[in-house]
């Protein structure tokens, strides 16, 4: 039995078998944990939100990852920017709203005032030497990717950010984030380690038995299984789709919509995976009766039939572009079994609820799903408490997102403490 505490973690990165699920400490040691955020989460590009969480000028929304608060905000010329949410004078909090509109960032304690761009406009009794533009908000790294947020805590963030950036925006664009208001956030606490929840999310091993709202619209194909695998139904719809898929692939790109599989997950310091699939049968969406959920589509899109394009990203994201609406995932860990799924569906920005959508058909299926994968989650942390627990093989037909996902963050560690 490992010594969870004292195993120093190169010893851990050392003695993890490949292919395998990870040895216990890396889901239970606060050690690992504390390791994690600081090799992890406040060196790599993080994704946080999207541009609609702060559409106007003067909003702004707080999110924490670890012991750091940032602030979002669109400053007056429409820019989002990032600060970290600690004032320069004796460094109390300065938003406490978790969303709000403000002219100014205003301290409560003694009114430090800062405007839009971080600048500190007004401190009152400071003395004649004191220089307010030495104590500005520290800015945080921020990129939008088509309306996706991303943030780096690092000084120098990985330089790769723009060749993903690069490659994956003609994917999103034409579903047009921007142009999009967040419908629903829903935040879950899962009970476990957030590489459970990543592991969880890079494989669909598990969907037949346990997703039974997202297994309507979701196509076999997406859970990685070869066609002699497939039951009758999934090897039918593998066929009718071209086994597999070039002709949707064809008729999509004659559309402009870039589909075709991009895998860089193990293979860049940010890394990603695209695709666009087709859904089952004549599905549109991701609803129970797989039809669009918004009667406005997003973009010029040019029908509602457009199969579903997924995004992944390594350390803690995925999305799903559908025709009508997006859904987005963000993970970001609380402490080391547990962890914070944000999920947020997005709709055209002139869509209105009642009218346009009915919220619980939007959300439906991925609130079911969620909950399903947390309670999933919870069984593996509860199964790597047991001293009998033994990292077990991943499969190679169906697991192997799983695979790239351990090999990059075991790399990524690799990187920073040494082997
Ligand atoms: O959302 C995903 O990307 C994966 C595939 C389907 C289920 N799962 C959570
Ligand atoms: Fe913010 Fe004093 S701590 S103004
Ligand atoms: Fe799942």
């Amino acid at each position: 039995m490992l010594d969870l505490p004292t195993t120093p973690l190169k010893s851990l990165l050392n003695e993890r078998l490949p292919g395998h699920s990870l040895p216990a400490p890396f889901y239970l040691s606060p050690g690992v944990f504390a390791a994690d955020m600081e090799h992890i989460f406040a060196k790599h590009w993080i994704y946080v939100g999207v541009e609609p969480d702060v559409p106007e000028p003067g909003d702004v929304a707080i999110f924490d990852i670890g012991r750091y608060s940032i602030a979002l905000v669109r400053d007056d010329d429409g820019e989002v920017r990032a600060f970290h949410n600690v004032c320069r004078h004796r460094g109390a909090r300065l938003v406490t709203d978790e969303k709000t509109t403000v002219g100014n960032l205003v301290c409560r304690y003694h009114s430090w005032t800062y405007d839009l761009t971080g600048a500190l406009i007004h401190a009152d009794h400071m003395g004649p030497t004191f220089k307010r533009s030495c104590h500005g908000l520290k800015p945080v790294h921020i990129r939008s990717l088509e309306g996706l947020l991303f943030v780096c805590l690092a000084d120098e963030p990985p330089a790769d950010f723009d060749e993903m950036a690069r490659r994956m925006g003609p994917y999103i664009a034409p579903h047009n984030v921007r142009n999009t208001k967040v419908a629903h956030q829903h935040d879950l606490i899962e009970p476990g380690n957030w590489k459970l929840t990543m592991e969880n999310n890079r494989e669909c091993y598990h969907c037949g038995t346990n997703h039974p709202e997202l297994t309507v619209p979701l196509f076999a194909y997406g859970f990685g299984f070869a066609p002699e695998e497939m039951d009758e139904h999934d090897r039918a719809q593998a066929e009718r789709y071209g086994c597999l898929v070039d002709t949707n692939h064809a008729a999509w790109e004659a559309a402009g919509l870039p589909s075709r599989e991009i895998d860089e997950l193990d293979t860049m310091v940010t890394g990603f995976r695209t695709e666009r699939l087709p859904l089952d049968g004549d599905g549109e969406s991701h609803t129970l009766d797989t039809k669009a959920a918004c009667r406005k589509l997003l973009g010029d899109l040019p029908s509602a039939k457009l199969g579903g394009l997924s995004f992944w990203t390594q350390p803690n994201s995925w999305h799903h572009f559908l025709a009508d609406h997006i859904v987005t995932f963000s993970v970001l860990p609380l402490d080391a079994e547990r962890s914070l799924l944000r999920t947020k569906w997005l709709v055209h920005k002139d869509a209105v609820e009642g009218v346009d959508y009915d919220l619980d058909n939007l959300i439906g299926v991925w609130m079911a799903t969620n909950q399903q994968d947390s309670d999933l989650v919870g069984l593996c942390q509860h199964g790597a408490r047991s001293p009998a627990y033994q990292p077990g093989p991943y499969s190679p037909n169906t697991e192997m997102l799983v695979d790239k996902f351990v090999n990059w963050y075991c790399g990524r560690m690799a990187a920073h403490v040494g082997r």
